[in-house]
């Protein structure tokens, strides 16, 4: 700590007393609670800086060295989305006819999904978050090399976990989308080899009437233990 050749700056910490912590986390866990994965979006659309602020919000995620080894990338023409439902389509298609075991098939069931992804042409905005493993880096002899990236599922894992409740606050709805494999994403989207898709959510608003499954989360009791 305190190396004078790398500065610090004090910490911004605002201490709240017990009762407003209370009040404010079961606020956020009672906001969190009405979020639901949504498969059928409305045609609305949706802001720009309403998702690049969402994005943002995802950038402050903790990363490993914080190297912050994330890309998102943010799909609004129709050619490119009727491009990555086709691609969609064609694996889902061998997904479900062949690659899912029985048992999987048999857990997905009670979500109604199977091959068809209109979602991907109907929502406004899709997100395609891929991860950096690496990055290619030039040195001080000019030769390009891989600067190594670290804990990059978990460190994108919890950025997207950030961009789902700020998308969510920001009153939009998400579907957590990962068509399998995803290879064809950075083709279609023109990406760079480092970058690996990690997952697409189509962004927008419920279709009028939508309905999701009547699925429970598990209770404290079930996903809490005290040692
Ligand atoms: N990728 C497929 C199947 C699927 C898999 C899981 I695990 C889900 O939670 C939901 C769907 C699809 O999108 O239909």
């Amino acid at each position: 700590m305190n190396d004078p050749d790398y500065p610090t700056v004090p910490l911004l910490f605002e201490r709240v007393d017990i009762e407003e912590s209370r009040q404010r986390v079961r606020a956020f866990r009672d906001e969190l609670r009405r979020r639901r994965t949504v498969r059928d979006f409305s045609s609305d659309p949706v802001p720009d800086d309403v998702i690049d602020t969402a994005i943002e919000a995802a950038g402050t995620a903790p990363s490993g060295a914080n190297r912050q080894p994330w890309r998102f990338v943010v799909v609004r023409d129709a050619e490119t989305k009727r491009r990555i439902r086709e691609a969609a389509e064609s694996e889902e298609r061998e997904f479900y006819a062949r690659r899912a075991t029985a048992e999987w098939l048999a857990d997905l069931a009670p979500l109604g999904t199977d091959w068809r992804k209109p979602f991907l042409e109907e929502a406004p905005v899709l997100i395609v978050v891929f991860r950096l493993d690496y990055e290619p880096e030039s040195g001080s002899d000019g030769r390009e090399h891989h600067h190594k990236n670290y804990y990059v599922p978990e460190s994108v894992g919890i950025a997207v976990g950030l961009l789902l409740a700020a998308l969510h606050r920001a009153g939009l709805a998400t579907l957590t989308h990962t068509p399998s494999p995803m290879g064809f994403l950075g083709e279609v989207l023109g990406r760079p080899r480092h970058e690996r898709a990690y997952v697409l959510l189509p962004v927008g608003y419920p279709a009028t009437g939508a309905r999701v499954p009547d699925i429970r989360k598990k209770t404290l009791d079930e996903i809490r233990v005290v040692v």
